[in-house]
């Protein structure tokens, strides 16, 4: 398993010893794959058992939103009812009962870079997915328009 791009089908093809999988190298631009593998396919290995190759993965996204990753840390939403700020968001502002915690070390340090890091990703996964979903939407529209000039050009 892996991105595309990662080497899946290469290492295929170096355990099976004959290129069985194809290979294409990554984009020059940004080193991204090409998603080269389209379907998973089983390969018979030489000394016995079988090595499945399978598509890169799209996306590793996160399962989970900023509300679960806050409900998953209960010691850190408790501390942040003293910070000085309701929305404090616990980084550079001043009087967050958080970091201060942190400070003291009544918090792990550990948990606090844990939330924060999940955090972080929770927020960028939940970007992607509008950026997704302003695409698909776009995409939409631009067949609706095409639609309409198709009819009107056949009145
Ligand atoms: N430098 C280097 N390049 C590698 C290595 N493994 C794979 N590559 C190169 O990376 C590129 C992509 O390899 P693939 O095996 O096609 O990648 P993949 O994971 O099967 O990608 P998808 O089929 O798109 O999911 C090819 O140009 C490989 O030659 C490695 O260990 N080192
Ligand atoms: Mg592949
Ligand atoms: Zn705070």
């Amino acid at each position: 398993m892996g991105e595309s791009g990662a080497g899946k089908s290469t290492l295929v093809n170096a355990l099976v010893g004959d290129e069985v999988a194809a290979v294409s190298a990554v984009r020059a631009s940004d080193h991204r794959g090409r998603h080269t593998t389209t379907w998973r396919q089983l390969h018979p290995l030489p000394g016995g058992g079988v090595l499945i190759d399978t598509p890169g993965l799209r996306e590793v996204g996160l399962w989970t939103d900023e509300a679960a990753v806050d409900a998953a840390f209960p010691e850190i939403e408790e501390l942040g009812e003293g910070c000085r700020f309701r929305d404090c968001t616990h980084g550079p502002e001043p009087g967050c009962a958080v970091r201060a915690a942190v400070e003291d070390g009544s918090l792990g340090e550990e948990r606090f870079v844990a939330w924060e890091s999940l955090r972080r990703e929770a927020a960028s996964a939940a970007l992607r997915a509008d950026e997704h979903a302003r695409r698909a939407a776009d995409r939409r529209f631009g067949r609706a328009v095409k639609d309409v000039l198709k009819h009107k050009g056949q009145r």
